[in-house]
């Protein structure tokens, strides 16, 4: 196992777009236990491949407080959607700052298990927001995508004033 380094903004990194997991071999296995030891290393409730710098459609996520509820997902797909719901999310990319970004309020999404098995599943809440949150990050997209210019440029010089400071 080993924790990995999680891309930071503006890291243009995290704007590649991630392609579709084939094989389900040990490399792949490693790669997942990896990204769980990074994002309970990092204190994430979720964590994309992309944001390790390897660009599969891989991420993992546990939203219990006991890392009691681990979930991979491959190639996952989003099937149905409904509803509105706004609350606060943050990034592992963007250290520190937080803002409401508009999501779907409950989904299914279909995807693989790291043995290859096809799963579908719904989620809502904490969950929800979650897993659309991670699969825009396998498309190259960030939560900050999601706000008004002004509200994105705000955060953003707020988040680079931040990373001064802790020069
Ligand atoms: O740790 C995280 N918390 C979070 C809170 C609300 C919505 C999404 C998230 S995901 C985030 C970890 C992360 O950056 N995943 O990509
Ligand atoms: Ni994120």
């Amino acid at each position: 196992m080993a924790s990995l380094f999680v891309l930071v903004y503006p890291d243009d990194r995290l704007r590649i777009k991630a392609t579709p997991v084939l094989q389900f071999d040990e490399t792949l296995k490693q790669e997942v236990l990896d990204l769980f030891e990074t994002m309970y290393q990092d204190h994430g409730v979720g964590l994309a491949a992309t944001q390790v710098n390897i660009h599969k459609r891989i991420f993992v996520m546990d939203c219990s407080d006991d890392q009691s509820t681990p979930i991979c997902f491959i190639n996952p797909e989003i099937v149905y959607s409904e509803g509105e719901t706004q609350s606060d999310e943050g990034c592992l990319s963007f250290p520190g700052v937080y803002a409401k970004v508009p999501r779907a309020s409950k989904i299914r999404v279909k995807y693989l298990t790291d043995q290859g098995e096809q799963q579908e599943r719904e989620f809502e809440n904490l969950e929800c927001m979650c897993v659309q949150h991670e699969i825009d990050h396998l498309n190259g997209i960030t939560f900050v995508d999601h706000l008004s210019n002004l509200k994105r440029v705000r955060l953003l010089k707020k988040l680079q004033k931040q990373q001064r400071q802790t020069l």
